[in-house]
């Protein structure tokens, strides 16, 4: 550098200065590009100094320029050229530099608008998580005060049921105190509110309520469900009293059962039943088919209705029982059969000895199952002293 001219190299190394003009006092002028700055501008100012400052070292030496040789001279024509095209080239940077940034802010308000989505779609989740689980919340109280309200329900039916035996109470009778036949008696006797009535009919007049006969074949007794719901027959003839009747009768105490048989040899027998019932514990007994409890027995017909304790009634048309047929159907009748009988009193007429297999009025224990009785009572009174049983 003995000649004072200002010298410019570059380096490789991005870590040094990019540019480095060495004037000839040995005083230097460095031109960095600084990767880590966030704020490119003060670079670019800083390079616009420098290509300013760079002018003016080249203008402070005019004035040698003329004494210098050619190449030298055409070198810094060369020089300036060449700051001139960096300067071209800074200004393409800077321009790059502010449409990156332009891009840049777009980007950041993408983000930004995205944030906010992000956001407002949490807290909608959340939100409607809460509501979700309030939902649930107040669904399983609800559940669960139906569970309780039913539970409760059911135990006061029970205990309802259960307490029915209203000791004391009597049911009505004929307004002047005589003991009816049958619901003509009461007729008679000026009884015209509704309700449930005692009847001594003319067999059994000793506390008894008739809920069965049969006794000539004079009626049919192969009905389906509401018929024997509702009950059919004459009262002082052939008749099934009804098992609405008989469910309201014996829910009010400690009932029995008596049941008389007799055959074409006029031979008589009978089975009592010290427990009886129908539906005694069924909220809806029709729904339940009005199943029966019957027990505690003693007679001399021997007993052919305790396997059907527990059964459900099985009309022609209402299956209940536990057989894969229907019991009514198979064996022409209706009954609180199982899978099927030991006793068919609802069965057919057949007038003694038959051929047919347990289809007609059947005692098992008594005669068979080939043998339709000639006649057959069910009767049912409140037990006396239901304490010592
Ligand atoms: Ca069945």
């Amino acid at each position: 550098m003995s000649d004072g001219l200002p010298h410019i190299s570059t380096n490789q190394d991005e870590a040094n200065a990019l540019v480095t003009v060495e004037r000839g006092d040995g005083s230097r002028i460095n031109i960095f590009i600084d990767p880590n700055c966030p704020d490119y501008n003060s670079n670019f100012l800083r390079l616009e100094g420098v290509q300013t400052s760079l002018l003016h070292s080249l203008t402070d030496h005019d004035s040698d320029l003329k004494s210098v040789k050619g190449q030298d001279r055409a070198l810094l024509v060369n020089l300036a050229e060449e700051v001139a095209k960096l300067s071209a080239h800074a200004g393409q940077l800077k321009m790059d530099y502010e449409s990156l940034r332009r891009g840049q802010g777009s980007l950041g308000q993408d983000l930004n608008t995205l944030q906010t989505e992000q956001g407002r779609l949490i807290q909608l989740l959340s939100d409607s998580q809460i509501n979700m689980v309030k939902v649930v919340n107040s669904v399983s109280d609800a559940l669960n005060a139906m569970q309780k309200e039913n539970v409760g329900l059911k135990a006061r039916v029970k205990a309802d049921l259960q307490r029915a035996p209203v000791r004391g109470a009597r049911l009505k009778g004929c307004s002047n105190g005589s003991r009816p036949r049958d619901c003509g008696d009461l007729y008679a006797s000026g009884q015209r509110e509704d309700g449930i009535y005692s009847v001594f009919p003319v067999h059994h007049p000793a506390g008894f309520q008739v809920i069965q006969r049969r006794e000539d074949g004079s009626v049919n007794f192969f009905r389906g469900w509401d018929s024997y719901r509702e009950g059919f027959g004459k009262i002082t003839g052939e008749h099934w009293l009804g098992l609405k009747q008989i469910h309201a009768l014996s829910i009010q105490g400690n009932y029995e059962l008596r049941i008389d048989l007799e055959d074409f040899e006029n031979s008589t027998a009978y089975a009592q039943y010290g427990t009886f019932g129908v539906g005694l514990f069924s909220v809806d007994p029709d729904d339940d088919g009005y199943p029966l409890t019957v027990g505690d027995y003693s007679g001399n017909a021997g007993d052919s209705l305790l396997k059907h304790n527990g059964m459900k009634f099985t009309t022609k048309d209402r299956d209940n029982d536990h057989s894969e047929n229907n019991c009514a159907s198979f064996y022409h009748g209706a009954w609180w059969y199982r899978n099927c009988h030991t006793s068919n009193l609802n069965g057919q007429y057949l007038r003694g000895q038959h051929t047919s297999y347990a289809d007609g009025i059947e005692w098992s224990s008594w005669t068979g199952w080939q043998y339709s009785l000639k006649f057959s009572e069910m009767k049912i009174r409140p037990t006396r002293d239901p304490e010592n049983k």
